[in-house]
Parts: C-alpha cells; structure tokens; sequence
C-alpha cells in the first residue's frame, strides 16, 4: 500500500496506523520510497482511533474467526466510514448482520470475501492490484477515465490489465467480493460512479448467480445511469455443463434461469448496456466506446508522466550494492533489516569458520556413514545435522544465555565458574575435545581479532575472555571454543549494533536462533563429505567393534 502511495505521488502514506491486538503498542519500519519511516502499531483498536482522527477506512485482515468481531468493535467508532473486510468463509449469517448494522451506522462496508478496491493516485486497499510491477504495467499510479466495479478480486486485476490497454486507465475499481450477500452492491459504486463528473465510462463486470444486474439494468431503462456502461456478465460456459455449476465464489451459482449469465447479459444489452459477443472481445468493445468519447471530447487524454521510481525492493538494491554478500542476505531473511557491513562481515566469517573440522567429528561422521549406506543428499546432510547439540556445535544458544545472564546479574566471572561447577553444570561454550591453550584453535583466533578490531561494544565478549582464563587456569582445554565465541560476540552485535531494541536482542536469545550460524555453516561442510564419500564410492561402513562401548546383558555373556 505504502509503495502505491508513494508511486501515485502521494506526499503522505494513506497508512496512519495498524492494530495487532497481540502484541504491545510499538512501531513498525517501512520503506517510503527511498525513506524510512516508522507507523504505529496499537494493541487496541480504541487507541488507535483515537489517537488518528483523522483515519475513516480500516481495512481488515483478520481472519474469517475474528472479522465479524472486530468489524463489530469498529463500527463503534463514527470516524470509521468504510471497512473493507479481506476475509473468504465468514458464515453467511453474520455477514447479513453485519450488513444490517453498517446500514444502520451509514457505514460501507466492502467485502467480505474480496480483494478490496483501487483509485489511482488515491488509495488502494492491501493486496489490489498486485504487486509494484502490475501496478505500473496497468498504469494504476494515475487517474484515467473509467471506473469499473466486479465481484472477483481476481478478474478485477485483469479488468485492470485490459482497461490500461484499451483506454487512458482506471480512474477506480471496486471488487465487491463473491459472497451471496456482499456489504455493498453494485448499484452502491454505479450510483458513486455516475455521480462522479471525472468518471466518464463505466465497466460492470457481473456474474453467474444473483439478480443484482438486473437492477443495473433498471437504473439504465429509468435513466438514473446515463453514463456509457460496458457490461460482462462471466459463467456463459455454465450452460454448457448438464447440470448446475457452482462456480468459486460462494454466490456464482445460478438457481433460477434469470440467474444464468447468459440470460442477465441479454437483459444488459437490452436495457442499453454496451455488452460484447464474449469475454474475449470486452476489451474490443470498451476501446471502441472509449475511442468514441475521446472523439467527442468527453473524454481528453492527458499526457503520459512517467512515475517516480520506487526501489523494487531497497533493501535487496542496498545489499547488491554494497556487496553485502550472503551475510546481508542473512541478515535481510534472518532478521529482517539491513545490518550494518560489520555484521554481515562477522555473519560471513562465522559460516566459513564453521563449515568444517575434518570427518571425525559427530555431524560430519554421521553423513559419512548415511551416504556410505546408499542414502541420498538430504538424508545425510539431515543425519548430520540432528548431532547438533549441547555438546557439539549447537552450545550457542546456550553460551549465549549463560554469558549474557551471568553478566547482567552482575556476576563477576570467578563467582560465575563457582556457581556453575556448584549446580553441577558444564559452561556451555567452554572446552574442546582436542584444542586447548597449548594446541590453540585458529578458528578462534581469527574471530576473536575480528571482534576486537570491528564490533563498537563489546561486554560480554570480554567478560567470556575473563571466564576462559579462569577456566583454562584449571584445565588447558576449557578454552572458549569456537561456539562460545560466536555466541558472546553475537549477543553483541544484537545489543550493541543499533539494529535491534534490547527487548528484540533479548527475544532472539531465548528463541533459539544463535545456533543458526552453526548449523548454516556446517551444513556447507556435510555437504562436501557427502559429496566426497560418493566420489570416492565408499561401500557401507561398519564400525569397528574395539572403538563401542557396549555392555551385553549378563545372561547373554556366557
Ligand atoms: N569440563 C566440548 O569435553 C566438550 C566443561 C568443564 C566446565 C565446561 C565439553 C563440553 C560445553 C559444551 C560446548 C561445543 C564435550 C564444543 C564443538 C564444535 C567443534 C567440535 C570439534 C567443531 C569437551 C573433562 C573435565 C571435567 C568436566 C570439565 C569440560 N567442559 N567444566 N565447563 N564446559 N563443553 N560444546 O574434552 O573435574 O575432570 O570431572 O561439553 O561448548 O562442538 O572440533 O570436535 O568445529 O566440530 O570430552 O569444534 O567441554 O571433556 O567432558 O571429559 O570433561 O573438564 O567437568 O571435569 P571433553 P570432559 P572433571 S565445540
């Protein structure tokens, strides 16, 4: 909606605010155009309102459960004019209900089961339209001459495609959505259209079941719409099935022969609609209206202004640009923002780090030995990947909890290896099988320079420097070992890179999403031995008996 906004030149979002009654009030980040900007987000509807007076639409995307209660909740507030309600399957029932009281209210409301609506240079209603590169192929970023009302959120886009190519565009566009009762009808946007001096042709794009077109095609016998209409009802192929056909939507279906398209399209073009041989010839049909208009001078073609150009997608252009490479990809599909290049650096360096330490170790092993039994790709990388744990390669999220709990109590890093060595816990992050103080992991060190020459804050890290020295005091092994580091350092960059709030740093610790580095680089690894094991067309392992610890029950022992 935002990138429709700022394309139709808009100088302000049509978006004032959004309710999320899940979550706490915040705000949200969104592009306009090359900006940023932030929109509030309430928890509760009557925030909301009342904090934007000036907003009279809502538009609302809950689901086909809570629409009608939430539809209820905003037809409380006088400010709100229009609803347009995005939800397929709301019980029949309740959207009559709804309809009685938005009656009642002298509120309009658009749906249910519907896309919504568009009127270039103005406003779109969520999802209409499709995406920027439909938006600008069918010119929807600027007003032409014809309005148009459907019931399919779909053929809408179409009448949009076909309208852009036969005429000087859409001037606006309703879907009033499938269902058999929708909240409002056609006549509601004829009667807006006709009175509406920039709307100078209109196009009804009507359907098998109901009998709303034929009160169309009163307003056109009675005058009361004058205005050029070109009218499709779609569903003709119905009549070529035996018996009836219950088309999409809930109300396509025609229970009476005055309900079959073929009988209200004749009823159309009698009452005086221009009304084609087929749906193949409609856009035909309304250039040649429109072509007539333009003769006339109804209607004066206005020069083509090209739009201001919107980034398809800035963040992408922002990370292809400055060569951010698969650690911006990272942080643009992980976290959702662009990081800043340290980060994206730190991301890339951890995966190459990571991706591999030989076949011995328990993920790499088990690939091993699933592609040796004739497994496929998937499978093994997969049967690698399940070792990840507490005590190999997935100590992380643990590390990462740990360091950052320890140091925000105020532990000082001796009390915080007593505490831990009294519950009879192992420091997640701490120790290695084979590396040590004397035998020193190189992965290690490149990250631990990286950290010190590149991240602006670093706490916790230092403090995961003060606990390996007391650790590695006791035992040369208990270095920080190459999960523990990444973890300080990523609880850093969460809190101090000035991407993230601290309550979003907090949630991305506790979610469990720090062992993601891990798991992402050596997947890269397990892949290679795979590839490696069929390569070299190893046959079925076997393991040898001496290297098992396996006790047999004692009655079998004799
Ligand atoms: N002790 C890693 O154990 C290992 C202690 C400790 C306090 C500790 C162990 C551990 C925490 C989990 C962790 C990630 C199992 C490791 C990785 C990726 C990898 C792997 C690769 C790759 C090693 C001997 C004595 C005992 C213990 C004490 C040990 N760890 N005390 N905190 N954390 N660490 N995992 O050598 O008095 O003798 O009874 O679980 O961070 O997985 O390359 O192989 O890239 O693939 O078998 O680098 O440290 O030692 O368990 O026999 O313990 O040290 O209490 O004390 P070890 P253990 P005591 S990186």
């Amino acid at each position: 909606m935002l990138d429709f906004d700022f394309v139709c030149r808009r100088t302000e979002p049509s978006v004032v605010a959004m309710i999320y009654p899940f979550t706490g009030d915040h705000k949200q980040k969104f592009y306009w155009g090359h900006k940023e900007i932030l929109l509030p987000v309430y928890k509760s509807m009557e925030d909301a309102i009342t904090k934007n007076r000036h907003a009279d639409v809502l538009v609302n995307f809950a689901s086909l459960r809570s629409a009608y209660e939430s539809t209820i909740e905003a037809m409380k507030y006088p400010q709100i004019r229009t609803i347009a309600i995005i939800a397929e399957g709301i019980p029949e029932n309740m959207t009559r209900k709804l309809i009685l009281m938005a009656e009642e209210k002298r509120v309009t409301i658009i749906g249910p089961a519907t896309v919504g609506g568009i009127k270039p240079g103005c406003f779109k209603i969520g999802n209409t339209g499709g995406m920027m590169d439909n938006i600008l192929h069918s010119k929807l970023y600027r007003p032409g001459s014809v309005a148009y009302v459907s019931r399919s959120g779909g053929m809408s886009n179409e009448l949009n495609n076909i309208i852009s190519k036969s005429t000087n565009g859409v001037l606006e566009g309703v879907a009033i959505g499938g269902d058999r009762y929708p909240g409002t009808t056609f006549m509601d946007h004829l009667l807006r259209y006709q009175a509406d001096p920039e709307v100078k042709m209109i196009v009804l794009l009507g359907e098998v079941g109901g009998v709303e077109e034929y009160e169309v095609c009163e307003a056109l016998q009675n005058n009361i719409l004058t205005k050029p209409l070109v009218a499709w009802c779609i569903g003709t192929c119905a009549a070529m099935f035996t018996s009836e056909v219950q088309f999409g939507h809930a109300g396509s279906c025609a229970n009476s022969d005055r309900e079959t398209a073929i009988a209200k399209n004749k009823a159309l073009k009698e009452a005086g609609a221009h009304v084609p041989q087929s749906f193949d010839t409609l856009g035909d049909l309304i250039q040649e209206v429109y072509e007539y208009l333009v003769q006339n001078d109804d209607i004066v073609p206005a020069p083509e202004v090209p739009p201001p150009t919107v980034p398809m997608d800035y963040s992408w252009a922002r990370i292809l640009k400055n060569d951010l490479g698969i650690g911006g990809v990272i942080s643009l599909l992980w976290f959702q923002r662009c990081l800043p290049p340290y980060v994206c650096k730190f991301f890339e360096m951890c995966l190459m780090v990571t991706a591999d330490h030989g076949p011995a170790v328990s993920g790499a092993h088990n690939t091993i030995v699933c592609a040796r039994a004739g497994k496929d790709l998937v499978s093994s990388v997969v049967s690698g990947l399940l070792t990840i744990g507490d005590r190999f390669g997935g100590a992380l999220d643990g590390a990462a909890k740990q360091f950052s709990e320890a140091y925000d109590t105020g532990l000082i890093p001796m009390e915080f290896v007593n505490t831990m060595r009294k519950k009879g816990q192992l420091i997640m992050g701490i120790g290695h099988r084979v590396k040590s103080i004397n035998n020193p992991d190189m992965r290690v060190k490149i990250i631990k320079d990286f950290i010190l020459e590149h991240f602006p804050s670093k706490p916790v890290f230092n403090y995961a420097l003060e606990v390996e020295k007391i650790t590695t005091s006791k035992k040369p092994n208990l270095i920080l070992n190459v999960d523990g580091v990444i973890a300080v350092a990523f609880v850093d960059l969460l809190r101090y890179s000035g991407s993230f709030t601290r309550e979003e740093a907090q949630e991305y610790i506790e979610m469990g999403s720090i062992n993601s580095l891990f798991v992402l680089g050596r997947s890269i690894g397990f892949i290679g031995h795979y590839m490696d094991q069929k390569r070299l067309k190893q046959g079925l392992y076997r393991h040898p008996w001496d290297d098992i610890s396996y006790v047999l029950p004692e009655q079998y022992n004799n």
